[in-house]
């Protein structure tokens, strides 16, 4: 980690209706689900949206009147930098777990997939980012191999009622090009690497090293209005395009 403010993309996952019961009361408020990203230019590739089924999050309402669903932690970072009415300020209008959100079905920017689901993840940190993280199989590992875990393991997807057609429809979408890994590169290291779980901590901390590296330094967009362009020269245009459309917004901590 470097000194100074990590600088996140926050991508407005937005749910879909019928809201889940602990969401009801916000009747046709839009709800988002904000997930914190380092790589805003992988978006076409989402697959789904991962939360932490034993985490605390909770949802505020921004300055626009929309709700977002965050860490406490998260929720108070934004309030000083602008996100609510009063500087500093917000309320917790809802308490819930990530339990209480998974199996809902959520639109995000970009990707080919119309409808996608909140999925479980075991690894999330709770003092990182939002506790929401976005899915992206191609080019994450730990997204690789924990969507793999649920499509693996139907035991797994029981203990979470989570049906057959939230997970096994949706396949890692080629999005950058790294030269010596192709256009699938998380998958490729993950199979590289003999990676097994979302929980094979260390291989997955040095796949992710390797291509987070690669990733920028060399890779290539393969879909999109930049395809063909360098990661270097686009990343900053995909963020700016996110937020002009009201579909990110940039949050740091
Ligand atoms: B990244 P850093 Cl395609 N717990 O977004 C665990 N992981 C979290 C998190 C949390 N609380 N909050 C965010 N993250 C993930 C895309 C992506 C990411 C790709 C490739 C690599 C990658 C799609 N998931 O991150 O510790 C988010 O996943 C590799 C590091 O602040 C976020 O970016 O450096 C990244 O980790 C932030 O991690």
């Amino acid at each position: 980690e470097g000194v100074g403010p990590q600088e996140y993309t926050l991508v407005k996952m937005k749910l879909l209706t019928p809201y889940p019961k602990k969401l009801s009361s916000f009747g046709n408020k839009s709800i988002f689900l904000v997930a914190a990203t380092l790589r805003p230019e992988t978006m076409y590739g989402q697959t789904n949206c991962w939360v932490r089924p034993d985490m605390k999050y909770i949802a505020f309402e921004t300055k626009n009147g929309e709700i977002f669903v965050c860490t406490h932690r998260a929720a108070r970072n934004m309030a000083y930098q602008e996100f609510t009415k009063a500087q500093g300020k917000f309320e917790v209008l809802v308490e819930l777990t990530g339990e209480d959100l998974i199996g809902c079905a959520l639109n995000s920017a970009l990707t080919t997939y119309k409808k996608i689901y909140v999925l479980p993840m075991l690894t999330i940190k709770d003092d990182k980012g939002t506790g929401v993280v976005t899915c992206v199989p191609s080019d994450s590992p730990d997204d690789y191999a924990a969507l793999t875990d649920l499509k693996k393991k139907p035991a797994l997807r029981e203990k979470y009622n989570i049906s057959d057609e939230m997970v096994l429809p949706f396949e890692p979408i080629p999005v950058v090009d790294i030269p010596g890994y192709g256009n699938l590169a998380a998958v490729v290291i993950c199979e590289q690497l003999k990676i097994q779980s979302q929980n094979d901590k260390d291989k997955l901390l040095e796949a992710k090293e390797i291509l987070y590296t690669k990733g920028f330094y060399e890779g290539i967009m393969a879909i999109g209005e930049f395809k063909g362009k360098k990661i270097q020269d686009i990343k900053k245009n995909i963020q700016k395009n996110l937020v002009d459309n009201n579909q990110a917004v940039i949050y740091y901590e």
